[in-house]
């Protein structure tokens, strides 16, 4: 009886003390620990990846209050003029690239006129975005979904599919989990959502038909030019654009979700663009909310030649010689704020290693805490299935595996309402 205790408390990641066996009190039941089962089969699999705790190497991650010559930012106002620029600028040129400079001129065509779904609880509409250089045309279409009943402006959640296009139809008749409108609607929230392979073919070969050659003209990108996850991180913007001129819609609650490389992309996102209110990172991993100086799961020599197209060369060049990074994904967090973020692990996704997410999320509170804003400082992991909420961040590992579900779809919505204050 105790043994059995004993072995279903490791497997579902529970700190265990030495005498746990035996009438382990709820108290006794701490931090998140990676299911030791799971590491074992993963070390088996993949012998080149690292899935130890024990053999993550010592690292120092960069101050998020010192600045490149050495000073160090002690005000809010050194934050915004000085160090912020400087980090997104570190951003831009070792990670995910420059965007554009070229004026574009973009117009919104509503495809359709607005389609019941949700028993008429909302209402969804295809928009076209056409995006102009000279005389030469770029389009994109995402789906827009807004409650029809409400007495006041709702928010908004822009998320990006980095998996399926799921048109009108669809949302009309079938439910999917990964964007579930229902759910958004039930709690009064209003969404939209594009493929990101629509905006930027997401493939190592994709580049010529993508927005990103549509803005070089044709012309291979500059080494710092903006890559993949730039780009849909753009579009996300371009969606809030159109979303700032519908009347029903408070453009200052408008929330980014992505999942895994989608996560990246909302990070860098809203990183990009301060009218974003939340970020949420779900399982993103490396190149998105954990630390790349870990070493633990999916590295940056990994990530760099599987999806070339995702960051700008110089990551690559970091591959094996992470400590030698100007930045680390904690530096993103704090790029975000003050603004909310929601970082969501989940327990069998050790690829995309949960505790660097959720360290990285916790190293950026010193600027937080500059900012004057309350946010996750505890190091220790909250246990699985227990969220963590701390001012304007929020944590959550639950079981599974490498998903986004409508069970990560609640608690973001739950996240969403504490930060805007709706109950
Ligand atoms: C994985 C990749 C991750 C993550 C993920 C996804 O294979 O290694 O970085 O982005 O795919 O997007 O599903």
């Amino acid at each position: 009886m105790c043994k059995q205790v004993f072995i279903s408390a490791i497997w579902v990641g529970l700190v265990v003390y030495s005498d746990a066996g035996c009438g382990m009190a709820q108290d006794e039941i701490s931090s998140w620990q990676a299911p030791v089962e799971r590491v074992q089969a993963l070390m088996a699999q993949q012998s080149t990846f690292n899935y130890l705790e024990d053999r993550v190497p010592d690292y120092q991650l960069p101050d998020p209050l010192l600045l490149q010559n050495g000073d160090p930012i002690t005000t809010a106002e050194g934050w915004y003029t000085k160090q912020r620029p400087e980090l997104l600028e570190l951003f831009r040129e070792h990670v995910y690239g420059r965007r554009p400079t070229t004026e574009a001129n973009i117009r919104y065509e509503p495809l359709d006129v607005p389609t019941p779904i949700c028993d008429g609880q909302a209402t969804a509409q295809t928009i076209r975005m056409v995006i102009g250089i000279d005389d030469r045309e770029f389009s994109l279409e995402f789906e827009l979904v807004l409650p029809t009943e409400a007495s006041r402006l709702v928010p908004a959640v822009v998320f990006i599919n980095n998996r399926y296009r799921i048109p009108v139809e669809k949302l009309r008749d079938e439910t999917d989990e990964f964007w579930p409108v229902a759910d958004l609607v039930e709690r009064g929230y209003a969404t939209a959502s594009f493929f990101t392979s629509d905006l930027d073919p997401d493939r190592a070969d994709g580049y010529a038909t993508g927005i990103r050659a549509f803005f070089a003209a044709g012309n291979a990108p500059e080494d710092d030019a903006w890559r993949s996850l730039s780009a849909w991180g753009w579009g996300a913007s371009r969606v809030l654009d159109y979303l700032e001129t519908l009347e029903k819609v408070d453009a200052r609650q408008v929330a980014v979700v992505g999942h895994s490389r989608g996560g990246k992309t909302a990070l860098w996102a809203v990183a990009e663009d301060p009218r974003f209110a939340i970020a949420y990172s779900n399982q993103s991993g490396c190149g998105g909310a954990s630390l790349s100086r870990r070493n633990y799961g999916e590295t940056v020599g990994r990530i760099t030649s599987v999806f070339p197209h995702w960051f700008v060369p110089k990551f690559a060049s970091y591959a094996g010689r992470e400590e030698e990074l100007p930045i680390d994904q904690h530096l993103l967090m704090a790029l975000i704020a003050p603004r909310a973020i929601y970082v969501a692990s989940a327990d069998e996704d050790l690829w995309a290693d949960p505790r660097g997410e959720y360290l990285s999320l916790v190293a950026a509170s010193p600027v937080f805490k500059l900012l004057q804003i309350d946010s996750m400082s505890d190091s220790e992991m909250p246990p699985l299935e227990q969220p963590r909420i701390a001012g304007a961040t929020g944590y959550h590992i639950r079981r599974g595996q490498h998903s986004l579900n409508a069970e990560d779809w609640q608690r973001f919505l739950d996240f969403a309402n504490i930060q805007f204050e709706r109950r």
